[in-house]
């Protein structure tokens, strides 16, 4: 019995493509630099033939359904895809592609699926190789990005930058022409990207926030961690505080929207409204790879109802169910049941109810505000689809920042989640006291100083080619913001005897508002940009914490280029090493660190900088915090560090702003901004 077992194995392992490591003794998985290696080379000029050699003929010769031994499902998914690929239904290659067009996020979920059960690298990459070549482009990007998010197998793989993957969606037209013309002409390009539109639109001023690629990237990696498709049979977690997190990533991309906008001498956005006009316009000046121009939308024009998706009347509709909800301080569930929101948790499970995710209790109730709204503005440029136009740059998270009008509708949510924040309780002082614990003073070193640097990426993969055709060097250069260096300095006095754990809690809001009136504690604390959030151990007496800039935990740095990861990876296999020292680059969850503080402004934009050390035995979720190096602010599959809700403790109404003056482990002071 045995020896048969053994022979099937091998049979099975026969049938099996012959991958490298295979030949390596004794090692049952590859080393994380060949993991790196492959992801690398299944992205890399994705609409072409995949240019390494060993991938690309697993690509041809593998057959997905040979051994379905080597899934987790018994290949229920890989058989699904197939059958579906064998009867020509899935979505042809060179066609646009968007996660909104329900179809279409089925195909790519499909392939997803496929990923997801390979119990082991050789499966996951050869299907990788294999549907690669089969199904649409746009499909197997986001399937295997989303992979490698939440894959344990590829715990240490970092995705390349999204910007050199698929540029188009990323660069202006001009450029992307340019770009094509340098590859024709075979002549080396450099070309300058312009922010879209002219300076006779005010909006202009704060393009650069809207349309920076690490600020893109961010909101699509974002989505990767949280997709709203997600089930808790995926990987076998549930994403803690998924709903809360949507609500407060969104929350923090307005509140610095606004806080640039103010650096800029703009008035902060309107939120949207379905029966008001939307005053701008958007000439998006980008183009599909394949499918034409983004759609543009004209000035002034009144909400149509756009066929097939909504009607306008429904959005209201379902608006003021979610609004009736907060006002009785639940939502009902679809058998009939309620589920409370009038508590700190109430926040995600509105979270979910807005966006609306898998998790939502009701979709059938309180619908999908959020996605269909994205579609629903995405679409007015045609929303008869009269001219068979392709989906707007609000129907991806790639390019959905470029519109101003994303900003008005993420307003318009955010209102409505701060409707219920404020009908919850204040906090009262005794909630918010941190015993024996006191700020005894907060500095900071160095200057608070933004300005404009020039970056350049690569545009290599937006053009096409041949493995003939030798590449020529072609890249855009863009300006984009940051910051120096600057470290806070927080002098904390321990008078317990003995050791505590404390969060430090860093925030910003703009002192006044457009008008130059200075925003009440209750109302800046609404607009409070995070800047930062960890935990120390605080020794009895004083403790003085330096925490630099650079350790932001809401901030990730910018993504190597696409070739210097390339070269960092064969460097490191050639040299026989396991892995690619690129650690602090796995995830690119949190907004680029060039952009943790405001642009502020020549004059010195102020800001009330406000510190928080509150309890951190009562905070902590999860054990070591103090010792966290890796990216977690939003949780880390699926678990959440903090016991507190996002934004504590400015999350909540103030009714008296002495209380939080009156707190010995509070701290506020004014400080500015500036822009050289
Ligand atoms: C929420 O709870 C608070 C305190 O328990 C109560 O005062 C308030 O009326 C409740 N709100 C709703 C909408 O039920
Ligand atoms: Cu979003």
């Amino acid at each position: 019995m045995k020896v048969l077992v053994l022979c099937a194995l091998v049979a099975a392992a026969a049938a099996w493509p012959n991958y490298g490591f295979l030949n390596d003794p004794g090692r049952s998985e590859p080393s994380d630099a060949q993991k790196q290696h492959d992801v690398n080379y299944l992205l890399y000029k994705v609409y072409e033939n995949i240019r390494d050699e060993k991938l690309k003929s697993i690509g041809v010769t593998f057959d997905p359904e040979a051994d379905t031994s080597h899934y987790t499902d018994n290949g229920e998914a890989v058989h699904k895809l197939v059958k579906e690929l064998k009867d020509n239904r899935l979505l042809q290659q060179k066609h646009w592609f968007s996660l909104f067009n329900t179809r279409q996020r089925e195909e790519a979920l499909l392939l997803y699926d496929v990923f997801e059960h390979s119990k082991d690298w050789k499966t996951f990459v050869s299907n990788a190789a294999y549907f690669r070549n089969r199904v649409n482009e746009g499909e197997f990007v986001y399937a295997l990005y989303a992979a490698v998010v939440h894959s344990p197998l590829t715990k240490h793989v970092v995705l390349p930058p999204l910007y050199e993957v698929t540029p188009h969606l990323f660069t202006n037209s001009e450029v992307i022409q340019k770009a094509y013309h340098a590859k024709m002409t075979q002549t080396p390009g450099k070309f300058r990207s312009y922010f879209t539109g002219s300076k006779r639109n005010k909006e202009q001023r704060v393009a650069y926030f809207g349309e920076d690629v690490g600020l893109n990237t961010h909101h699509v990696t974002w989505h990767l961690e949280f997709p709203f498709w997600w089930e808790d049979k995926h990987e076998g977690y549930h994403l803690d505080r998924k709903g809360e997190n949507f609500f407060w990533v969104h929350h923090q991309l307005t509140v610095r929207f606004d806080a640039e906008r103010l650096s800029n001498h703009l008035d902060p956005v309107n939120e949207l409204h379905w029966e008001a006009t939307i005053e701008e316009g958007f000439a998006p000046h980008t183009t599909y790879k394949y499918g034409g121009e983004f759609p543009s939308r004209p000035d002034n024009i009144h909400f149509e109802d756009v066929d097939g998706i909504a009607h306008i009347r429904d959005l209201i509709i379902l608006e003021n169910r979610i609004r009736d909800a907060i006002a009785h301080g639940y939502v009902t569930a679809h058998d009939g049941s309620t589920v409370d929101i009038n508590n700190s948790h109430g926040i995600d499970v509105l979270g979910d109810v807005i966006e609306s995710s898998t998790y939502s209790p009701n979709v059938e109730y309180y619908g999908s505000l959020h996605n269909t709204a994205h579609i629903v503005l995405g679409r007015q440029g045609d929303p008869h689809g009269k001219y068979d136009l392709p989906p707007g740059v609000l129907e991806h998270f790639e390019t959905s920042t470029r519109d101003p009008a994303f900003f008005r509708l993420h307003k318009y949510m955010d209102n409505i989640f701060r409707e219920h924040k404020d009908s919850l309780t204040p906090y009262t002082k005794e909630e918010l006291e941190f015993s024996g614990v006191a700020i005894d003073g907060v500095s900071i070193d160095g200057p608070l100083e933004t300005f404009f640097e020039d970056f350049e990426y690569s545009l290599v993969n937006a053009v096409d080619d041949t493995p003939q055709v030798a590449d020529v060097a072609i890249s855009t250069v863009v300006s984009r913001l940051n910051h120096k260096d600057f470290s806070f300095k927080i002098d904390v006095n321990n008078n317990n005897d003995h050791e505590v754990l404390a969060t430090v809690r860093i925030f910003a809001w703009p002192h006044n508002d457009n008008n130059d009136i200075p925003y009440s504690f209750n109302e800046g604390r609404w607009r409070a940009i995070e800047l930062d959030r960890f935990w120390r151990k605080l020794s009895p007496g004083v403790n003085h914490i330096v925490r630099k800039s650079t350790e932001s935990a809401v901030t990730v740095p910018d993504v190597p280029s696409f070739d210097s990861l390339i070269e960092r990876t064969e460097a490191a296999l050639s040299a026989g090493s396991s892995e690619v020292d690129i650690h602090e680059f796995v995830s690119a969850v949190g907004v680029p660190n060039r952009f943790l503080i405001p642009k502020g402004n020549s004059e010195g934009l102020e800001f009330e900088l406000v510190v928080a050390v509150t309890d951190g035995k009562a905070d902590a979720a999860v054990e070591s915090l103090h010792e966290n190096t890796v990216f977690n602010h939003y949780g880390y599959h699926g678990v959440y560090p903090d016991n507190r809700p996002h934004g504590y403790p400015l999350d909540r109404r103030v009714d008296d702003a002495r209380i939080f003056h009156d707190l010995s482990n509070f701290h506020q002071h004014t400080v500015k901004i500036y822009n050289h």
